[in-house]
């Protein structure tokens, strides 16, 4: 358990932590010579039965309240001192409303210096003190009397607080590391130090971690619990981390930066929220209004956008988004402070709801509702509402990232809810049973009536299908979504053409016949310069027009290409063709001409531009003045047949998400899924449509 100390300035906080732990916290110079604490001070002290309490004092004076502000973010138990002399004063009342903003919901209220004064007056100061309590999460604390001049109280204290380590709930340790760092130091011999407080998880010596938000990756070379040496550490303890790694030094790690689980790090400088303002104050809080966030030990400019139509009323709660200077490393459902820009008081504070805000339609209903969801403290719970809700779908990684969930509790959820899971790129998104039920339908049925009214097209074109559907996903998602029901043979993926599997476009037996002539005279060597419609219809003897619709037929069903008006060239043979010019590239890193192209094809220069342009059409290469360099992400589209498409494997990589555009050229064609690659891939989170 961690106890963290609050009151105002000259109250006897050090003193009582002195006095329970035998050490002093006040170890600055400019402490000592002032009399007063500036920074927090730590100490610890063994319980009986085992096991550690730590201390965090924090000093009291107005001008450090941001020094307190970063301890009191860890402490699981609050130590308020009020001066029997003085009574409640006003660092007494800021600190109060801290803590209650803080959610720290166990204390102790600790009357202190009673040699000072009589018991009249210590009942009068107790009767002040259950009035400032009234109205917070610190309502009806208990009073315990001490003096640490005459030692009254004291050992009394003591006990209770072993007590309250005993009976304290600890903090889960099921998700992932996150540590606040407060301190960071080089000690001779040792290297880079830094302590603070376990939010979450837990970190074991040569665990792999970050620094966030700077992203710096580090090693844990060794670890002190609770001032213990240890082998780990886990949430609601006080830790140091010697640290390794490249670039880690004291200078590269500062109070307010986490260190964290490597898979966690993704600041943040947008969050929505929720806010309560406290009543004493006397504005209203408006649009754009400037405060201080204090969250954990980081403190950082942040605007207020509101998301009602009202200003924020004192003492009134309210949801916002907060727009920051920097991005800081944070966690849903973590709490926060807000403080006047001149650091001058405490507005008030909230919990971080949606750590991924949108920018724009921030205030929507349909964004409302989904921010109702993702308030909902319980994962479970705000999954179920999360997936219920517009764009009817919640990206899994994100969403378990932003909570520091452990990678198997949200499968073991996702699994228990039933969710339908689909892989992009880097995430995992989920859908319900029932939305994923209603696309499958939905899919079923278009293509059902598309095939009865256009029995001689293929199938429907990706992106057509998706905007005829409810709900309507991202293009990157829906082709994913179509690759999981390819797998299971609800649809069958032609490139681009999405068709029922019993859905398929044969040639007759003369059409068949003639394919097979055709077929010999644009494969073999003469493949990268295949005869034209008319030459072919020279060769067989047979009209042009028939050539040109049995062409046309097997672009269809994916035999051929029509690389240039009139042209065709085998499918087959426009993969070897990309393969060509993907090693072309490799060899020219500024990109190939077109010239260095028709050399290795030996097909005519007017040809081979041909065929380079219709690459550049499908951005298979980018071209640049005389040069051209290759699109890997495109690339892919060529480099698979038909039967792999469809038959993608469970894990399939990023390029079985992307559907094979078709390749007639000219008007009218078909939109190609495309314009994505893994690069343009948008981060899928629940928040961003
Ligand atoms: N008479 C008397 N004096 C006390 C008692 N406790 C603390 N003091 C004195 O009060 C003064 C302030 O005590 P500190 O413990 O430094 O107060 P603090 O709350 O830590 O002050 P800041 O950290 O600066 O906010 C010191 O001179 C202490 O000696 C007490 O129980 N009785
Ligand atoms: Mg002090």
């Amino acid at each position: 358990m961690i106890i963290g100390t609050a009151g105002h300035v000259d109250h006897g906080k050090t003193a009582l932590v002195r006095a329970l732990t035998g050490v002093d916290t006040d170890r600055l110079k400019e402490e000592k010579a002032r009399g007063i604490s500036i920074d927090l001070g730590f100490a610890y002290m063994p319980v009986p039965n085992g096991g550690v309490l730590g201390f965090v004092d924090v000093p009291g004076h107005e001008k450090f309240i941001h020094n307190m502000l970063a301890g009191a973010g860890g402490i699981d138990f609050v130590l308020m001192v009020v001066a029997a002399d003085d009574g409640i004063m006003p660092q007494t009342r800021e600190h109060l409303a801290i803590v209650d903003l803080l959610g720290v919901e166990r204390g102790i209220v600790v009357l202190s210096k009673i040699d000072l004064v009589s018991m009249e007056r210590r009942e009068a100061v107790k009767t002040e003190i259950a009035g400032a309590l009234a109205g917070t999460a610190l309502a009806g604390l208990d009073v315990v009397s001490v003096s640490t001049f005459s030692g009254e109280g004291v050992a009394a204290l003591r006990t209770r607080l072993f007590a309250e380590a005993r009976v304290a709930t600890p903090r889960p340790i099921s998700g992932r590391f996150r540590l606040a760092v407060d301190r960071s130091f080089s000690l001779t011999g040792v290297g880079t130090v830094v302590t603070g407080t376990v939010l979450s998880g837990a970190v074991a010596i040569g665990d792999h971690v970050k620094i966030s938000p700077s992203g710096i990756p580090a090693r844990v070379r060794s670890i002190h619990a609770q001032n213990q040496p240890a082998e780990r550490s886990e949430a609601g303890e006080r830790c140091a981390l010697n640290l390794t790694g490249d670039g880690i030094d004291k200078n590269a790690v500062h109070r307010g930066d986490v260190v964290l689980d490597a898979g966690l790090h993704a600041p943040t400088d947008r969050i929505d929220a929720i806010v309560r303002t406290l009543p004493t104050e006397i504005k209203a809080v408006t649009q754009w209004f400037p405060m201080r966030l204090h969250h954990a030990a980081a403190e950082v400019g942040a605007r207020v956008v509101l998301l009602a139509d009202q200003p924020i009323a004192p003492g009134a709660e309210a949801r916002v988004q907060l727009v920051l200077e920097r991005p800081i490393a944070a966690a849903a459902g973590d709490r926060f402070v807000l403080r006047d820009t001149s650091a001058q008081r405490t507005i008030g504070g909230g919990r971080f709801i949606d750590l991924r805000a949108p920018a724009r339609k921030r205030r929507t209903l349909e964004r409302l509702i989904q921010l109702d969801a993702l308030a909902i403290a319980d994962s479970k719970a705000a999954l179920i509402e999360l997936c219920k809700c517009a764009p009817y779908y919640a990206d899994l990684t994100a969403f378990a990232r932003d909570r520091a969930l452990a990678t198997d509790h949200i499968e073991h959820l996702a699994l228990r809810l039933g969710l339908i899971r689909v892989a992009l790129q880097n995430t995992f998104a989920a859908m319900s049973q029932a939305t994923w039920a209603e696309l499958k339908a939905g899919v079923v049925s278009t293509l059902t009536t598309f095939h009865a009214d256009n029995p001689d097209l293929p199938g429907v074109g990706m992106e057509r299908l998706r905007l005829q559907l409810q709900p309507r996903l991202p293009a990157p998602l829906f082709a994913a979504a179509l690759q999981n029901l390819a797998r299971g043979k609800d649809v069958a993926l032609d490139g681009a053409w999405v068709r029922l599997p019993s859905h398929e476009i044969r040639l007759t037996a003369a059409e068949e016949a003639l394919w097979h002539k055709v077929r010999y005279l644009i494969a073999g060597d003469e493949r990268f310069r295949p005869p034209r419609v008319r030459d072919i219809a020279g060769l067989i003897g047979i009209g042009e027009t028939k050539v040109r619709h049995l062409l046309k037929l097997a672009s269809r069903i994916g035999k051929v290409d029509e690389v240039a008006h009139d042209h065709f060239f085998l499918r087959s043979t426009v993969a070897e063709m990309a393969d060509v010019a993907a090693d072309l590239a490799a060899e020219a890193p500024n990109g190939f001409t077109a010239a260095e192209f028709r050399d290795r094809l030996d097909n005519g220069r007017k040809v081979a531009i041909q065929i380079l342009e219709f690459f550049d059409r499908h951005s298979v290469t980018l071209r640049r003045g005389d040069l051209r360099r290759i699109n890997n992400h495109r690339r892919d589209l060529f480099r698979r047949s038909d039967e792999e498409l469809s038959d993608t494997p469970e894990h399939g990589r990023e390029s079985s998400l992307v559907g094979r555009p078709d390749f007639k050229s000219g008007k009218g064609r078909e939109p190609v899924f495309g314009g994505f690659d893994s690069h343009s891939l948008p981060p899928l989170s629940p928040s961003k449509r």
